[in-house]
């Protein structure tokens, strides 16, 4: 289904029509560009509400092909070491916010505490809002720049963004970096999420392999 994918360039049209339709409320929704007035966040939700979730009642749990299935607040987030990175942040639909300030638990840090099956291979993400889902292959997942994030722009992630703990992978399109991060379940193959059931490539390099165009080439 991405024949011809690649070059269009109009990535609102590449890409399938139910993704579209649902980022479609987003003013003059990128085609082919970057937005008049870039540089800032536009909140994104497919249910179009957002999970109102108390730090002390978060809940992050990790299943399957684990050696330790575990439960984890955000007080035993914080307690693990904290890594810090900044990097622009970069939907598909062609708006970017450069310089973004990350913290949080690296995703490796977090997959070793609860130790691995040999069987794993992939992951897959649910969130408190009952509609998004991602996956990342295991390889993905370990890269230095993917992290289960409790702070973003300086400040506890707000609900609008996903707080009180989303998902950033860096490396990739804003799609992967799903909000309201309520559980991992670790598979032994790649489960397509929510966008890549709607027509986004499942890998979502940021960096134009997928064939999407970058913003900043735009
Ligand atoms: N739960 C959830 N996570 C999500 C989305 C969403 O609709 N629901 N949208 C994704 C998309 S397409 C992008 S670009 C980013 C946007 O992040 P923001 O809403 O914090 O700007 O969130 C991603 N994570
Ligand atoms: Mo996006």
């Amino acid at each position: 289904m991405f024949l011809g994918l690649a070059g269009l360039g109009a990535l609102g049209i590449a890409f399938g029509a139910r993704a579209q339709a649902i980022i479609g409320d987003v003013a003059g929704s990128g085609l082919g560009g970057l937005l008049p007035g870039g540089d800032r966040f536009r909140i994104y939700s497919i249910t179009g509400t957002y999970p109102a979730i108390a730090p002390t009642a978060y809940r992050l749990k990790v299943s399957g092909l684990v050696e330790r299935p575990a439960t984890f607040t955000l007080a035993d987030l914080e307690a693990m070491p904290r890594t810090k990175l900044a990097r622009d942040f970069q939907c598909v639909t062609g708006w970017r916010v450069p310089d973004v300030h990350w913290e949080g638990v690296r995703l490796s840090d977090l997959l070793d505490s609860v130790g691995l099956r040999p069987e794993a291979s992939a992951l897959s993400f649910e969130s408190y809002d009952g509609a998004d889902t991602e996956s990342l292959t295991l390889d993905q997942a370990r890269l230095p720049d993917v992290l289960v994030a409790y702070r973003m722009l300086g400040a506890p992630v707000t609900t609008e963004h996903g707080g009180p703990v989303r998902l950033y992978v860096a490396p990739m399109f804003g799609y992967k970096s799903l909000k309201w991060l309520s559980a991992i379940r670790v598979v032994d193959q790649v489960e397509p999420g929510f966008w890549e059931q709607n027509g986004y490539p499942v890998n979502g390099w940021a960096d134009g392999s997928t064939g999407l165009t970058d913003p900043r080439a735009s």
